[in-house]
Order: C-alpha cells, then sequence, then structure tokens
C-alpha cells in the first residue's frame, strides 16, 4: 500500500496538486487553453473547476456528453441531466461538461489527439488548483483472447513491442516516458466490478498502437502486408506478454498523467476477440450497451469515494 503523507501541522494528508513540468509557464501573463476555448484571463478557472475530484475522458463527443447525463442521475444532482451544457462550445476539437466533481471531456482518436488535450487538461487542473485527481480513460478496445463485452482494467498501458514505456520525440530526439497506471485504483475499480457483478472485468496490459488497421494486424485495411499466420503469430505474443486489450492512446494517457502526479486508470471494453476477426460484427445496440460499461464501472467507483454507495 502506497505510504500517506501527512502534513507537518497534524494529521491531515498531504493533498496531491496537479503538476506542470514547465518551468515557463509560471512566466506567462496568461495562458491560452486554445483547443479548449479557455484562457486563465477570460475564465476563472479556480473558480469553475477548483472543486473537480474525477476527469473522465473517452473518445467520442457523444459518448462523453451521455456519460455526463449519466453521471448526473447517478449523482442524483439537482437540475437537469438534459441542459448541461458543453464548456468547450467556442471550439469543435474537443468536448467538456461538468457534473458537480465529475469533468467529462472527449478527446478524439490516437495518440496525437488525446496527447493535445492532456496538455491543456493537466494546465487546466493546475490553474484551477485542483487536489486529489482521479483521472479515467473510459474506451472501446480490440479484445485479445476475452468474450466481447468484457471490460478491462489496465495493468500496464504497452507499445507494439509490448513494453511500458511511450516514446515521444522532442527537438528531433527521442524521449521514453514510464506508462505505470495507478496500482491502487485499478484494484479499487476491479472491487467495484466485483460488487456490481454486472459484466466479466478483467486486469490485464493494454497495447496502444498508432493505427486502427496494419498496426493492430488487421487483414480488412485498404493496405494489409502481412499473412493470416503472421496476424495471429502477432496475437499470440501479445497474448503471452499479458495484453488482454488493444487500443490507441493508453500509453501517453499514463506517460503524461504519471510524469504530472495524477493518478489515473485505462477502462476499456472489448467489441471483439481478435483471435476471432477483424471486423465488429455485432449489433448497434449491443455495441451501445458494451460501451456504457466502463462508465457503469467508473461511475460505482465515483459513487463510493463520494460515500453515496458503501
Ligand atoms: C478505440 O477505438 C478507437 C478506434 O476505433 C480508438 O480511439 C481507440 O483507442
Ligand atoms: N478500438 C481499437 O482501437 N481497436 C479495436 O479493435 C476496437 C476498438
Amino acid at each position: 500500500m502506497a505510504p500517506i503523507l501527512l502534513n507537518c501541522l497534524g494529521n491531515d494528508p498531504i493533498k496531491q496538486q496537479v503538476q506542470v513540468k514547465n518551468p515557463y509557464l509560471d512566466t506567462m501573463e496568461e495562458d491560452i487553453l486554445y483547443h479548449f476555448s479557455l484562457s486563465t484571463k477570460t475564465h476563472n478557472l479556480p473558480e469553475m473547476f477548483g472543486e473537480i475530484k474525477f476527469v473522465c475522458v473517452g473518445g467520442s463527443a457523444n459518448r462523453m456528453k451521455a456519460f455526463a447525463q449519466f453521471i448526473h442521475q447517478e449523482l442524483e444532482l439537482p437540475g437537469s441531466a438534459e441542459q448541461i451544457s458543453d464548456i468547450c462550445e467556442g471550439t469543435d476539437r474537443y468536448c467538456m461538461y461538468k457534473v458537480g466533481p465529475v469533468l467529462s471531456i472527449s478527446h478524439g482518436m490516437g495518440v496525437p489527439s488525446i496527447s493535445i488535450m492532456m496538455h491543456e487538461l493537466i494546465k487546466l487542473l493546475h490553474h484551477a488548483q485542483c487536489k486529489d485527481v482521479v483521472l479515467f480513460r473510459l474506451g472501446t478496445s480490440g479484445g485479445v483472447g476475452l468474450t466481447p463485452g468484457t471490460v478491462v482494467v489496465t495493468d500496464r498501458a504497452v507499445d507494439y513491442a509490448f513494453r511500458p514505456h511511450f516514446e515521444q520525440v522532442v527537438l528531433g530526439k527521442v524521449i521514453t516516458r514510464s506508462t505505470e497506471l495507478d496500482e491502487g485504483v485499478a484494484a479499487e475499480l476491479l472491487q467495484c466490478s466485483a460488487e456490481l457483478q454486472n459484466f466479466p472485468t478483467v486486469i490485464g496490459n493494454t497495447m496502444c498502437t498508432h493505427d486502427f488497421y496494419e498496426g493492430q494486424g488487421r487483414l480488412d485495411g485498404a493496405l494489409c502486408s502481412f499473412s493470416p499466420e503472421d496476424k495471429l503469430e502477432y496475437l499470440r505474443k501479445a497474448y503471452e506478454a499479458g495484453v488482454r486489450n488493444i487500443e490507441m492512446e493508453s500509453t501517453v494517457f499514463a506517460a503524461m498523467s504519471r510524469v504530472c502526479g495524477v493518478k489515473a486508470a485505462v477502462v476499456c471494453v472489448t467489441l471483439l476477440n481478435r483471435f476471432e476477426g477483424d471486423q465488429i460484427t455485432s449489433a448497434h445496440d449491443v455495441l451501445v450497451e458494451y460501451q456504457q460499461r466502463p462508465q457503469v464501472l467508473v461511475s460505482h467507483f465515483i459513487k463510493k469515494r463520494l460515500g453515496l454507495v458503501v
């Protein structure tokens, strides 16, 4: 178990601040969070976001709006869930909804898209002086040896060679950052799934790729440079390395959260078993229900943390 830090005045645990790792930020008179359409000069960020404790991010704008409405009902907050408005309405890059202590944000598809969102989110939480924030990625993925609909809580986010790190090119050189996630949050999520008993949930490694087709070993893209046997061998190696699902954002999400001192978890549902095929063939309503599973799990976690359920 992680040690609890106590401050010098007594027994209050020291609150974990969101840390930016950039000495130049403090020297700026204004910080424009361009892709959120927010700025430190035009918006009172501590007032708008100071109470945030849980940030949930996911690829699709519609899904993150639906999550905001769902968590509004789950937390039994006053007012109408239908009337929650997009804080980032000045841009169509990302959408953002605030529901009490919960922020729901879309990040688009792939590492470059989520990476821009993560820079601005971490700066936003820092400017707003948020403390003890837990960050979740709620997503979809391809399963590796799992029944479709299984939820995977990520143990390690790994790259195409099953290594738990993220490579960032900076000034023409590669910087490698660890993708370790918070073990305590993952364990709590598994405990939540045991309590809910709604759908199968496992812990496993999540492979993050830079492409949905060839990058994930699919035979059904516009280009394919390998055989069905090559594909199965790669998936088998991934399985042996502990990989249970494949998606496109987890490594940079984990790496940036870790560097900035934010506890983070990745919770993705599997839409298919990649040993069985490449195309996503389940009916629309089945896929919609699958995509609600990470939301149901994380909502239970949040309600437990807030003392709304035991
Ligand atoms: C999962 O689903 C998307 C691709 O369909 C991608 O954003 C991901 O990680
Ligand atoms: N998302 C992915 O990245 N891969 C899949 O196979 C399904 C969803």
